[in-house]
């Protein structure tokens, strides 16, 4: 595998076929955008599982590609001018396959653009503060349990973001409108943990989002999305 051996996160995570695109990733809400993403675009690719319980995520190997330890991250062997490239960043990856493929991503500049600024919203905005939310809703409710500030402060700035989403959706189909593209993908998977993931449906009172609600399904009952979203399978 000559593309590959100049990463050395394969050396972990050997591949069975160097010649499609090397992802790196668990089905959390930042992971299974990607896998979405190469469903919806019919992209050849081989998953390899990041597993947290053993901190793979810390190993050299996985390092080597993304210092900032996180999933998800892909190689693709055939980059740009067919030379081989390592990205980390959801959104990043999200654009790159996007663009490398010519769908899921509108082609006159000001849609390219509006989409772009929809992903960034998730990026900055969705996700890490979905996450805190998570976090002392959930994985950290004990640590919070004599303080209630966190838990009213991100259900509050969750809520404010479900509100404008409500608002784009109200006579959209998709963010961009007919067309689905990496939007749609960056953000439905972070909506959907809410209740999902974080069982928070009453807290947050999700059903107050009724547009959101009926997007969250459009997207997730889509046959990529159904793939998608249970890559890398448990080993
Ligand atoms: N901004 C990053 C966030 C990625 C991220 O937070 N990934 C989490 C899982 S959803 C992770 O890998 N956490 C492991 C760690 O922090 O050690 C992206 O969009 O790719």
């Amino acid at each position: 595998m000559p593309r590959l051996s100049a990463f050395p996160i394969t050396q972990k995570w050997p591949a069975q076929n160097p010649d499609v695109i090397q992802l790196y990733s668990l089905p959390t809400p930042n992971g299974v955008k990607v896998s979405i993403a190469l469903e919806e675009l019919e992209l050849p690719y081989e998953a390899h599982r990041v597993s947290f319980d053993t901190d793979d995520q810390m190993s050299p190997e996985f390092l080597s590609l993304n210092p900032n330890n996180k999933i998800p991250a892909i190689i693709d062997p055939h980059g740009p001018d067919d030379t081989p490239i390592g990205l980390f960043e959801s959104g990043a990856i999200l654009l790159y396959l996007a663009e490398k493929a010519g769908r899921l991503i509108p082609n006159d500049p000001i849609g390219r653009y509006e989409t772009i600024q929809w992903v960034m919203f998730q990026v900055g905005g969705v996700g890490p503060m979905f996450g805190q939310f998570g976090h002392f809703y959930k994985y950290a409710a004990d640590k919070v349990a004599n303080n209630s500030y966190p838990v009213e402060r991100y259900t509050k700035e969750a809520r404010r973001l479900l509100g404008v989403l409500e608002g784009r959706l109200l006579d959209r189909q998709f963010i961009m409108g007919d067309e689905y593209t990496i939007a749609d993908i960056a953000i439905f998977p972070w909506v959907r943990g809410l209740s999902n993931g974080y069982d928070a449906e009453e807290t947050l009172r999700l059903s107050d989002f009724k547009v959101v609600n009926a997007w969250v399904k459009r997207c997730s009952e889509r046959p990529a999305s159904v793939k998608g979203l249970t890559v890398p399978a448990k080993n």
